[in-house]
């Protein structure tokens, strides 16, 4: 068995395949684990699930030591959990290409080095492209200019005139870290997000040692949180059960000051739409008096700053806060089963059966592929789900392939695509709808009933085959 990438999809595979006995290794593009956690370091960091609940479940951490955890934090946590697979990690290999052949994959890595493996479990994240708008200059500008998930260690703000281009998830999180330095910080929206506050707040060391002693507790933790993300989350499924968010959203806006401001920084479409971000900090911010808030659209980048239609805003430095390009796998590796390239099947549309399977590229087993993403609660709790599936596919493949049949793909499309026209999700444009305005990325219920589905679809929609393709 081939594991591909060493993030939360890959530890959590990891441990199922030791469990069950299987051989397997992990290849890994990078020189050390983490996935995303490796590579989103910039300032104020932290996940916006709350820590006891974006756990792998096998690795339960007592000692978090806030609610919501910070990217460091997490990726420590994530480091002592893959020290016993420290070596079956193969670092240094990206992934270019899997060809199927003989009933095998076979794998070819950047470093030329080439295997072949039965199955293989595809962990290369759900989000880890970055997305760099189309500007025109932007090669042209003088200063650092880098993406949010390729902070410079040794980056300064301090003194610094520095420009932000986007205001989604990470934006929010690196602003107020950024306007306490900068000596101008100027924030370019193009469209303002819902910002909720965040309960956030530290657990003592005797609260700490209480999850240590009594396991139940955590769990008790976990779980209360998981239904109440479950009990939220349906509020973006029902957009009039999503009036808590709103007011919650709208009081948050009362703390911006200036009113002009605060119209602009006033969405205006369906919360829950575009991910609910979730910040104590980030209106604050926009108060201080060094923060610009710029809503016109960039025409450009100049070596020396950024051009809007009225004006040039001159800048030091430039950071990009404008996201990653979802599913896109693809723009690294080719994948090329019995029938074809994967890049030609999902031309039209990318679509895996729960994420996982797709039909033509049998043993082949995606983690957070299209259509699993979620809007509402922890991706590590469908993660897992899928990694007991395709185990479960595995043990049913027994020596020969198993693949997805193309009209339980399609089935799964449409039963997951039905709720989409009542939702938020159809209110808007975000990186879960495709430009055609069809879903791509996300699974659009509850995480309970993508387990429960899971479980009994077993391998029912599923073709095993002994001979050779
Ligand atoms: P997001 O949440 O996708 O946010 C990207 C931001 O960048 C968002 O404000 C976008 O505005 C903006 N953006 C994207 N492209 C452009 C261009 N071309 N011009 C101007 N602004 C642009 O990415 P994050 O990194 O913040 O978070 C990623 C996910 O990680 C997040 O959803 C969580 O699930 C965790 P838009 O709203 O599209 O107008």
């Amino acid at each position: 068995m081939a594991v591909v990438g060493a993030g939360f999809g890959g530890l959590a595979a990891a441990h199922a395949l030791s469990l069950s006995g299987l051989r397997f290794r992990i290849f890994e593009k990078a020189a050390s684990i983490g996935g995303t956690w490796r590579d989103n370091r910039y300032p104020g960091v932290a996940c916006d699930v709350p820590a006891h609940l974006y756990s792998l479940s096998h690795a339960p951490n007592p000692h978090w030591s806030r609610l919501f955890a910070s990217g460091g934090e997490i990726l420590a946590h994530m480091r002592n959990d893959a020290e016993r697979f420290s070596d079956r990690i193969a670092f240094g290999h990206r992934l270019v290409s899997a060809v199927w052949r003989r009933q095998c994959w076979q794998l070819t890595f950047d470093n030329g080095a080439q295997i072949e493996a039965r199955h293989v479990i595809a962990a290369m994240g759900g989000l880890h492209v970055p997305n760099w708008p189309a500007l025109p200059g932007l090669d042209a500008f003088a200063g650092p200019a880098f993406h949010s998930a390729r902070w410079p260690a040794d980056f300064r703000a301090h003194g610094l005139r520095i420009g932000v281009i986007g205001t989604g998830a990470s934006a929010i999180q690196f602003v107020p870290e950024l306007a306490k330095a900068a000596a101008e910080l100027h924030v370019f929206q193009r469209t303002p997000p819902w910002v909720i506050p965040r309960p956030d707040f530290g657990f003592s060391n005797g609260l700490q040692r209480a999850f240590a002693a009594v396991p139940t507790l955590q769990l008790a933790l976990r779980g209360a949180t998981f239904l109440t993300l479950e009990l939220l989350g349906s509020g973006l499924r029902y957009p009039r059960l999503a009036f808590w968010a709103r007011a919650l959203g709208r009081s948050a806006l009362r703390s911006v000051v200036d009113p002009d401001k605060r119209a602009q920084l006033t969405p205006d479409y369906p919360i829950g739409c575009k991910r609910v971000l979730i910040s104590s900090d980030y209106y604050p911010a926009l108060n201080r008096p060094n923060v610009h808030l710029h809503t016109a659209p960039v025409r450009a980048v100049t070596a020396g700053g950024i051009e809007l239609d009225a004006r040039v805003i001159a800048l030091d430095a430039l950071v990009f806060g404008t996201g990653f390009k979802p599913m896109d796998v693809l723009s690294e590796v080719d994948i090329v089963g019995p029938h074809g390239r994967l890049a030609e099947h999902w031309g039209e549309r990318p679509g895996a059966y729960f994420g996982v399977s797709v039909p033509g590229f049998p043993n082949w087993h995606f983690l957070l592929g299209p259509n699993s993403a979620l809007g509402h609660n922890s991706v590590l709790t469908i993660i897992e789900a899928q990694v007991a599936h395709a185990l479960r596919l595995i043990e049913h493949a027994g020596g020969g392939s198993i693949e997805v049949k193309a009209d339980a793909l399609q089935a799964f499309l449409s039963e997951n695509d039905a709720p989409l026209a009542a939702s938020a999700w159809s209110g808007c444009q975000s990186w879960y709808l495709d430009e055609r305005g069809r879903n791509i990325a996300l699974w659009t219920s509850s995480v309970s009933r993508f387990r429960r589905r899971l479980r009994r679809v077993g391998a029912s929609g599923y073709c095993i085959r002994w001979g050779h393709h």
